[in-house]
Formats: C-alpha cells, sequence, structure tokens
C-alpha cells in the first residue's frame, strides 16, 4: 500500500488509533530504548527498570532516571508528535503512549493514554504510616502518596513529602501490572477501524498486544519503522521511515 493509499485509509476513519513508542521521540533527542544510545554506563534499561534494581540499589535507579528527566527536559517535541497532536484534535485520533517522556503531552495531544506512566511522576514506596489520630499502637496504613515534580535536579534519592519514606518513580517497570484502568481505555481504543503502531519494537507485552486486539476488532493495521520488527508479518501495511518525516508527508496528503 503506497503512503497515499495509507493517507485515503485515515481520511476514511471512523475510529483511528496509534500506538507509539521510543522511536516517536527518537529525533527529540530521547534515547530510544534498545537502540545503541540505549545503554546508559553499563546498564540496559531492561536492568534497571526492574522492582529487583529498585531494592537493589535505588541510587543506582533514581540516578538513572535523574539522568533520564534531564535529557528529556532539554527535549522538545517532533514533527511527529505536533502531526499527532493535531490528529487527536482534529480527526479524534486516540494516541496510546509506551514512552514516559510526556512529549505527546508537552504536544498538546488529547487524552493521551500513558500506558508505562511519566518521568516526572513519583509515588510513596508505602511506609506503614499511623492514621491520623490513632494512637501509636493503632493500626498503621500504607502511604499510597502519589505526585508530579518537575524539579531539575530532583534532590536524590526522594522522599514522600507525606510521609518521608523513600520515593520511587511512577513509572510500570518490567514485571510490574499496568494501572488497569490504563489498559482498559487502551483496550477500548484498540477497538477501531484503523491501528498504527508508530516507532515500536512491539517486543513489549501487554502494550504490543494491543495490535492484536485491533486486529480481531476488524481494524486495518499500519505500522511506521524504518526497521523490521516483530509487528511487521503481522500488520496489514508496513511504511518503512522515521515518524518525524512520515507522518508530516501523511499529513500534507490530507490536507491536499
Ligand atoms: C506486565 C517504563 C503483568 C520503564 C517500560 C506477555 C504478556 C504479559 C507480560 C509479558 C509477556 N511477555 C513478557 C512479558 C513481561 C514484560 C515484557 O513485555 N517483556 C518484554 C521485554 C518481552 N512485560 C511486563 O513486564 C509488563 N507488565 O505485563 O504485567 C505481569 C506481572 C508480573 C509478571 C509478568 C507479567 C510491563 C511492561 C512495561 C515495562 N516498562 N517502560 C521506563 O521507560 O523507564 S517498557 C519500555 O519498552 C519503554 O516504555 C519502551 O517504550 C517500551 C517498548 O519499547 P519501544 O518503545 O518499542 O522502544 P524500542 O527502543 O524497543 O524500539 C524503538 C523502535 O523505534 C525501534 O523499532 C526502531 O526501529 C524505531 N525507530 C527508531 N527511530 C525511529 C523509529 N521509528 C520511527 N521513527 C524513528 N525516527
Amino acid at each position: 500500500m503506497s503512503l497515499l493509499d495509507l493517507a485515503a485509509r485515515i481520511a476514511r476513519a471512523a475510529r483511528l488509533t496509534v500506538l507509539t513508542g521510543a522511536g516517536v521521540s527518537a529525533a527529540s533527542g530521547v534515547p530510544t530504548f534498545r537502540g545503541a544510545e540505549g545503554l546508559w554506563r553499563r546498564f540496559r534499561p531492561e536492568d534497571l527498570a526492574t522492582p529487583g534494581a529498585f531494592v537493589r540499589d535505588p541510587r543506582l535507579v533514581w540516578e538513572w532516571y535523574a539522568s533520564r528527566r534531564a535529557v528529556v527536559a532539554g527535549c522538545h517535541p517532533n514533527p511527529a508528535h505536533e502531526v499527532l497532536a493535531r490528529w487527536s484534535h482534529e480527526r479524534g485520533c486516540r494516541v496510546v503512549t509506551q514512552n514516559v517522556d510526556d512529549l505527546h503531552l508537552r504536544a498538546g495531544t488529547r487524552d493521551v493514554i500513558r500506558l508505562h506512566g511519566s518521568l516526572w511522576d513519583l509515588r510513596c514506596t508505602g511506609a506503614a504510616v499511623p492514621a491520623p489520630g490513632t494512637p501509636v499502637r493503632g493500626r498503621a496504613t500504607r502511604c499510597v502518596h502519589a505526585w508530579r515534580d518537575e524539579h531539575e535536579p530532583l534532590p536524590l534519592p526522594p522522599t514522600c513529602p507525606r510521609c518521608g519514606a523513600l520515593a520511587r518513580p511512577a513509572i510500570v517497570w518490567f514485571g510490574e501490572s499496568l494501572d488497569e484502568a490504563d489498559v482498559v481505555a487502551a483496550r477500548n481504543a484498540a477497538a477501531c477501524d484503523l491501528f498504527i503502531a508508530i516507532g515500536t519494537s512491539a517486543i513489549v507485552y501487554p502494550a504490543a498486544g494491543l495490535l492484536d486486539d485491533a486486529r480481531r476488532a476488524g481494524a486495518v493495521t499500519a505500522a511506521i519503522n524504518p526497521e523490521a520488527t516483530p509487528a511487521s508479518s503481522r500488520v496489514d501495511v508496513t511504511v518503512q521511515g522515521r515518524a518525524e518525516e512520515i507522518l508530516p508527508r501523511l499529513d500534507l496528503l490530507l490536507a491536499s
């Protein structure tokens, strides 16, 4: 299918849903997860984005997140984010992202579904704290405080402003379940008639499984990526190219 054909399908789509991965932010200077630049010191993201890594060495994990926050704070949405933001307003396009860089948000995208959280959201690790007013020997409750902190640099290791316990990134790590509401929203968005996976290696589940949900819903499926991925053989249309180039070309075709 040519780009013109894909543009025609986008124009006709009653429900367009896009799943984005790190490749959409590559042009903004955000390292992808599995690309060569995705290594930090000698660690792979998969080694650090786990509850076990945080228990073993919270300071190391916080240094990695602080370094990513510092990099992303200096990045800006690129033309791929800008086109998707406009489509979210003009075409009701639902954007489901695996990215934690908030660049879709900063581009003004409406109702982004952030499956894996945000670099700027933190939550308490949940020390047991006495409920207010109970006697000291009273039943302690776990602190579940969550907050956003956009200060740069973040004082490390950050602590909960409510109970003083160690804070963690409010990000979904490998081996952790996604927020049920986000999964439901994403699966609802996958019940569409055109589903496009953009800039994702389609390796991480349950996000990658949305493509199968879309196919089961009868959607035409497409993938935009400079390289082949496990999704390439599962979609109806593969467009080989970079998101920041392909999306503006599609947008131009839609405007003509
Ligand atoms: C869970 C936050 C239940 C961290 C991330 C089957 C079912 C359920 C679970 C599993 C399963 N199989 C395996 C699992 C476990 C695991 C998993 O999927 N593992 C993988 C590695 C096999 N899944 C989980 O643990 C999930 N939890 O399922 O809960 C459960 C509970 C207990 C036990 C078991 C199950 C949680 C997954 C969430 C992990 N957290 N992010 C952080 O960011 O700090 S995922 C992480 O990978 C990032 O969010 C990243 O976005 C995501 C996916 O990677 P991509 O975005 O695709 O990025 P990548 O670098 O890989 O690829 C970039 C692509 O862009 C490339 O293809 C490249 O060619 C392309 N590209 C480059 N430049 C451009 C471009 N494309 C376009 N334009 C360009 N310019």
